[in-house]
Parts: structure tokens; sequence; C-alpha cells
């Protein structure tokens, strides 16, 4: 496979003003008939061949203007079709024969649970229709859907519908009609016996719009927070971002088989039906709040990413960190601030870096690729979104504001680049952005090595910081980056943020210092005592950041620091100190012992009173051993996994006391509500739980147990499972598995979360229960869901899936043979952890990269083929 190039860039040579499709719906031969019209773009020379993309589609009919072409007037390849001459302005008409039900890719139109349903984002509409299926062609689309009216009662596309009727043999029909010009990506089908819940919404400017979600019957009752979410992310985008709907319909409709979480088709979105149905006893809270997300932003796309989308798919993070970014921010606003970061950063340093340190690390904008669906990554998602923080921090709200505003009106209705987008803010702000611009070009983490010196005589405080970035596939040698860098100096003997002032300015206690220099002197004057400075507040920057702190420093700012975050950060850097010690003493052999700093450090926050008891719950809980593991030169997993239970299981010996009354006071019989105080509550009493269940003795295990039994909620009740089920007693472990897994067959996603939790066991029979899972009637390789659920979670399981005898790097490289086949794009999602070998030590090293090399000797497809050849390169 060849790749493609940013620098190739060429506007289309015809524009699609106008599309008219018909579907006439059928398993293994939906006829689609397409009208197009076309215009040449004027800068393009009279002449030009039209290009359109198609991919396994049998093509039955073709004509121009009513004229059907002959064969020597137009080519087929196995990747589209070429019309050798064409008028400037005319209707192309074609008639193509598809097979959903053969489609196992999940792109384009395919099957799931006998529903009809697309994805088309990124190139799935070439699997549709003859097309130009590229974001810069925008056109209004009239969609008929035809189907059998019992099996196929509810048939939807994008827009309003205008017409409905019945046909002959027992067949319906709706036209629907999208008035917005849009991109192929954006198209959207379901026809299938679904039911709808409805509700309504009216804008700001006081227009009335229906508000639909649509279900399998059994699904009514799993909707409720959806529907509320997508209200709230109405309301707030209208007050954050001055957006209003433009439809007078919106519609999300769940399904089972989807490749991601959800998907912005404009005025239908579809929903992978786990980022949609939620009840309190199915659904934990995380679930609640991720729905919640998944929703906003979705509906977030319709301004960032639908109004205005991008130019080409290298400028995907244009519209993806974008809405991220708001997505981010509507959480925040909406549930505990600082968890909400907490969480991100927290998953951000340990996945995305991972990604930026790897052989697949790339550019938010990246220059080439084989395969686009491989780009939908973390770094174009999360580190797309930090960057969009940065520059709003680098703005002030109301001047990003300004050039949001800015954005959106000068763009409406085109598709454009990330110079636009940082364009407009430079614009608004009159700030030169240009070294800025190097984020999107410059793959890795920044490392920034920092040191301060209090000086008494002179009352300053000296910061030097040097940032260098590690060279990354294709980009030995990196340039200095325009890093903002939140901070404060929080003095010894107050315990409090000081003022600051540099070059004579005076800044208040808490500023934003531009470092874009390679190394470059901060010296703040006036310090009236030795500080310990609080450096990248709030995660400032996507950057590691290096200092030497002490473990009294740790201390002191896990207590003093007035940023929840950096409180936190404090934390967990101390408990990193001790972990480090511990792994050394792992693999020296020596006898583990625990440092009580941190010990007194975790008493002392138990002893606190505290209004917000998510941010109690985050500093409580340890990092995890994959956070860890990114900390580590080589990964060593035996000696990261023994460290984190012995620090586990000294807290809670020596402050189980605390736990206990910690539990107890956050116990609830209250009627459940995905509310930030309950969520707050129950996050408290459970990290609580898990203390007192390391240890596992007596009363820990009955708590758990009764905390499960109980059956309040899918929180409680599934933290209690994962509790009993990764204990060493399995005598306790089975009764409630098989109790839970009795109770919940008949539902897919609780199932899920059945199959996950068994597997990330840190037992080692774990590796057996996955391929014992795998015939299990509730799992299928074709349900991307089910993959994540077992497959995909076994992966998570650090001691298990790293096995000495390389089982567990078998099992996933025999899986993604299958599902090279299968499903390309899960596959090559699913690879990823064998990709990071370089990481860890001999003989695992080798292990897998044997099964890469292994994997490499197939027939692959192009996505497997672009990660493989990466890993091994
Ligand atoms: N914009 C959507 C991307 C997406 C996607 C991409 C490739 C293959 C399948 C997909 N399903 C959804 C999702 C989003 O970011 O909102
Ligand atoms: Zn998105």
């Amino acid at each position: 496979p060849q790749p493609t190039y940013l620098s190739d860039y060429r506007p289309p040579a015809y524009r699609v003003t106008h599309t008219e499709l018909t579907f006439d719906l059928d398993p293994s031969a939906t006829r689609v008939k397409a009208r197009l019209h076309l215009e040449r773009h004027p800068e393009h020379e009279p002449g030009a061949a039209l290009e359109l993309d198609g991919e396994q589609l049998t093509l039955k009919a073709i004509a121009i203007d009513g004229q059907p072409l002959d064969e020597d007037e137009y080519a087929l390849t196995d990747t589209g079709l070429r019309v050798h001459r064409v008028p400037q302005r005319f209707l192309l008409d074609t008639e193509v024969n598809i097979a959903p039900e053969a489609n196992t890719a999940l792109e384009g139109l395919y099957l799931s649970n006998g529903m009809y349903c697309t994805q088309c984002e990124a190139e799935g509409f070439r699997r549709i229709t003859y097309y130009p299926d590229r974001p810069d062609v925008m056109a209004t689309f009239s969609t008929t859907v035809i189907g059998d009216a019992v099996q196929l009662p509810i048939l939807l596309s994008n827009g309003n519908p205008v017409e409905r009727g019945e046909l002959p043999g027992g067949r319906h029909f709706v036209t629907w009609d999208d008035p917005h010009p849009k991109p192929s990506y954006l198209f959207a089908l379901v026809a299938g016996d679904l039911k709808k819940v409805e509700d309504g919404f009216t804008t700001m400017s006081g227009r009335d719009v229906t508000l639909q979600i649509w279900v399998e019957e059994e699904n009514l009752d799993k909707t409720d927070h959806a529907m509320a979410s997508l209200k709230r992310a109405m309301q707030w985008d209208e007050e954050t971002y001055a957006r209003e709907y433009d439809l007078d319909l919106f519609m999300i409709v769940a399904v089972n088989d989807f490749n991601m979480g959800a998907m912005e088709n404009k005025g239908l979105n579809i929903f992978n039906s786990a980022a949609v149905l939620t009840h309190p006893h199915t659904a934990t809270d995380a679930a609640f709040q991720q729905v919640e997300g998944i929703v906003a932003h979705e509906y977030f796309h319709n301004w960032s990413g639908n109004r205005v989308t991008c130019r080409d798919w290298f400028q995907l993070s244009l519209k993806e960190g974008f809405t991220v970014f708001r997505d981010q921010c509507f959480s925040a606003d909406t549930n505990s601030a600082p968890v909400k970061r907490i969480q991100d950063v927290s998953f951000f340093r340990t996945a995305q870096f991972a990604e930026d340190a790897g052989p697949t690390a790339h550019p938010i904008r990246p220059d080439h690729y084989i395969e686009i669906t491989n780009f939908y990554t973390l770094t174009i998602y999360e580190k797309g979104a930090q960057v969009v923080r940065m520059l709003s921090n680098l703005l002030g709200w109301e001047a990003f504001r300004r050039g949001s505003d800015l954005y959106f009106e000068r763009y409406d209705g085109q598709a454009v680049t990330i110079e636009d987008f940082v364009g407009c803010m430079a614009e608004v702000s009159g700030l030169d952005l240009s070294q800025f611009m190097r984020w999107y070009s410059q793959a890795g983490t920044p490392e920034i090595d920092t040191q301060g010196e209090y000086d008494y005589a002179k009352c300053e405080y000296r910061l030097v910081l040097r940032q260098r970035t590690p060279a990354t596939p294709g980009q030995p040698d990196k340039l200095p980056l325009h890093i903002p860098l939140r901070l404060g100096l929080v003095g010894t003997k107050s315990g409090r943020d000081l003022p600051l002032t540099l070059d004579g300015e005076s800044l208040g206690s808490d500023t934003v210092i531009h470092l874009r220099e390679e190394e470059q002197e901060f010296v703040f004057t006036d310090v009236s005592e030795a500080p310990v400075p609080s450096l990248l507040r709030g995660f400032s920057a996507p950057v590691k950041l290096r200092f030497p702190y002490g473990r009294e420093d740790l201390a002191f700012l896990l207590q003093h620091d007035s940023d929840d975050f950096n409180r936190w950060d404090a934390g967990q850097r101390l408990a990193m100190l001790a972990l480090e010690d511990l792994i050394a003493a792992h693999r020296n052999g020596v006898e583990k012992v625990m440092d009580t700093r941190v010990v007194e450090a975790f008493r002392g926050l138990l002893a606190t009173e505290t209004d917000d008891k998510a941010v109690l719950a985050e500093m409580l809980t340890l990092p995890t051993e994959a956070y860890i593991a990114e900390q580590q030169a080589l990964v060593d997993v035996d000696a990261i996994h023994a460290a984190r239970e012995f620090v586990k299981q000294s807290l809670a010996a020596a402050l189980r006391d605390d736990f206990l009354r910690l539990f107890e006071e956050n116990r609830s019989d209250a009627a459940y509500a995905p509310e930030p105080e309950q969520i707050a509550q129950r996050s408290l009493k459970n990290v609580a739980l898990a203390y007192l269940m390391a240890i596992e003795d007596d009363q820990g295990i009955e708590l758990a147990r009764t905390q499960f039994a109980a059956d309040h909620n899918m929180t409680d009740v599934r933290h209690a499972l994962t509790l009993l089920v990764h204990s060493s007693r399995t005598d306790i472990a089975e009764p409630a598995l098989k109790a839970f897994g009795e109770a919940w067959a008949h539902d897919p996603l609780v199932m899920d979360q059945w199959f996950s939790i068994q597997v990330t066991r840190p037992q080692p029979d774990a590796l057996e229960r996955v391929k014992f899972l795998m015939d299990h009637p509730a799992f299928s390789l074709k349900n991307p869901n089910k993959v994540r659920a077992l497959i995909g979670a076994f992966a998570q399981n650090r001691v298990n899936f790293h096995r000495l005898d390389g089982a567990g790097y078998r099992l996933l490289a025999d899986v993604v043979i299958t599902l090279n086949q299968l499903n390309p794009e899960i596959a090559a999602r699913i690879i990823t952890p064998l990709t990071r070998w370089q990481r860890f030590e001999e003989p695992r090293q080798e292990l897998m990269k044997a099964e890469l090399e292994r994997i490499r000797a197939e027939e692959l497809s192009p996505n497997v083929y672009e990660v493989v050849e990466k890993a091994l390169a």
C-alpha cells in the first residue's frame, strides 16, 4: 500500500453541489442509485477527467446527463472509477449493488442485529457509492430509503423527512432532505425495528427542536441520561460558544456493532450502544459520565466539524482536538472540574505519552499516512485538545471566544485547515503564534528539566528551565516549542502562594511563564520566604516536567498547594518515589520497606475535612501499574506489580481504621442518581473498600460481599465484584462471578463488564479464562465491544498478558490475524500493546517481536500492515 502525503493535496477538480441517493435495502444486494450534480472547479482546466472513489461496489449502470456511457468512456479499478471526458456542469447517474450482510469491517453500510446502519468517516462512503469521498467536497443531500415495511418500519437519514409512502411488495419508503452542505463522511442511514424516546429543546433564538433517541425496544428504559445530557450540551454550547442547533430534528441511534464510540453524522448521530445506554442497575458512575461526555462531544461537532469541517484528513485534529477540548470543558463545568482534569491528565500521561514515545508516534498533524483510520489516535484527539487548551490559556477565555466566533463565522460551510483555526486566534489576539504552530508538526513529548534556587540574601528565586523533545520516527531533530507553564511559589513558612514579581512586573500569585528557548532563566524577585515551586499547574502543557523535589517538598505541596491538580500530582510524585525504591528492592531481592512519609501523607489526607470528596478519592488512589511502567527506562512487569501491591497493603494495614471510618461515613442507601455529590461519595467509599480488601481480612471480605449482594447500583456491585474476583480467594470469587453472569446473561453491555472483570484478575488463570470465554455464547469476534471487553481488557492485565512463556502475546497475535480479515480497523487497534515491545526487558522483547513477525508473514490489510511495519522498523 502507498502512503498519501499532505504535500500532495490538490483541490478537487469537480465539486458536487447536490447529491440524490436511493437505497433499496437488501442484506445481500442493496441497490444504491446516485445522482450527482457536478461542476468543474474554476481552478481546473477544461477536460480534466472525473475521478470518483469506490470500493467493493458492483457497478450496474452509469450515465451522464441521461446518456448511458460506453465501456471505453470510463475505467474501473479496485479503488474507483474514472470518466475520461465530462462537460463543465452535468448530472452523473450511477447504480451499484452492495452486500451489507457481508460487511464485517463495519465501514460503509452494514447490518447489526438485523438493523442497517452506516459508518462513513473517514472513507466509508466509497463503499456505498462512487463519489469524491473527501471532506472538501460538500453537497446538500436528498436520500430515499426503501425497505420492507414489517422488518424495517423505521427508515432514517440526515436532515428532515419530507415524504413517505407505501410501495408494492410490502415495501415502504421515506425521503430525507438535508439542506446543509456536507461532506460524504457525515452521511448516515439507519433502518430497522427501532423505538424512540422523544423530547424537545427550544434554542436561544426560540426555535423548537425535536430530540429523538432510537433504540431496540428492550433498551427504552436506558435513554434518560443520554437525553438529559444532550439537552445540557445544547444549552452549554449556546451559553459558552453561542452555537445554536440548525435543524428541526436531532436524532441519536444506538447500535450494538460499532468500531468506535459514536459518530457525529449531520442530524443523525450513530452511537455504539455502550456510549449511550445507561441504567443505575447496568451502568457505573464512570459509564454515566462517559455517556454524558460522548453525547456532548458528538453534539458539539455540529459546529466544530460539521458546519466547519476539515479540508483533508491530515487536518483531523482541527475538528477532533477542538471538540475534545469543548467536551472536556463541558464535563468540567457539569461535574467536579479538578477531578475531570486529574482523570484526563492521568489517562493522557499514561496512554498518549506512551504513544508519543513508541514506534507509531506522529505529530498532531501527520504529513503522511497509509490508512487514515489508524490516525484516530490519542495524539490527534487528546494531545490535539491539550494544544487547543494551551491556546485558550495563552489568549485568555475572552479572546479565545472571539477567535472561535471569528472561525465559525468566517469559515461556515467550508472545509479548512489548522492554519485557518490558529490564524483566527492570532488575528483576534495580536499574538505571534508561529512558534506555537510547531506543536502541530512535531511529534514526541517535550521534556523539561528544571532547577530552582532560593537566594536568602537577595530574596530571589531563580528558576532555570531546559526543554528537549526526544527524536521520534522520521523526526530526529526537534526545535524548541512555545510552552506555557503555569506556576506558583508556595512559601515554606506560611504555606501560602507568594506574590510573584518578574522583571519588575507584579504577576499575582499564580502566573504563566513562556518557555520558548532551549534554555531559559526566570528570576522572581521580592520573594519573602523560601518557597517550594508548584510547577505546571493544571498540567498547563503536555510535557514531562522534572524537578528535583525532595519527599518533604512533595508532602508539603500535597498539603498546601492551592492548585488541586498539583496537590494531587505531588501525592503521585511522592508515591512514585516510594514505588521506585520498592521496585529496586524487588529486583535486588532485598526486603521491601514501606516509606513512612507516604503513610503519614495519607494519614494526613484521611484526617482532613474536605468538601470535595471526589478529589480526595483521587488523591488516595495510587498510580496505576501502566503509569508506573511509563516512568521506567525498561519495564519490569513483576517488580512493578509487587511494589504497588506492597504499597497498597502497607497503607491498608497502617490506616485500616481510617479506611473503615471513611467507608462507613460514605455509605448511603439514597436512591441512585448520577450526580456529582453522590458520585464523589461512592468513589471515596469504594477507594476505602479497595484498601480494606487489599489485606483480605474477614471484615474486608464481608464488606465487599455485602456490597455485592445489596445490589444497590452497578457502580457498587461492579466494584465489589472486581475486588472479590481479583482477590486470591477463589472460593469467594467464583460464586459471585457465577451469580452475576447468570443474572445478566440477557444484557450484552453488562456481559462485557463480566468478561473484563475476570480477565483482568492478577491470578495466573486469567489467560485460560480468556480462551475459555472466547467460546462463550455471549462472545463474538465480530462485535468490537466484545473484542475490547475480553481481548483488549486482557492485554491491560499486566502480569498475565506479559506472561514469561509468551502465551499472552501469542493469544493476542492469533486474534489480530483473525481480525485482520474480519475487521482490519479493530485489528490495527487491538495490536497496540505488542508494538511497545522495546519498552520491556528480555525475554519479553523477543517474544513480542516474534509475534509481530508472525503477523507480518500474513497477507495483511493496509491497516495492520502500516502498524506492524512501523513497530518492526
Ligand atoms: N468523528 C468520529 C470518528 C469515528 C470513526 C473514525 C474511523 C472509523 C470509525 C469511526 N467511528 C467514529 C467520532 C468522533 O470523534 O466523534
Ligand atoms: Zn470527535
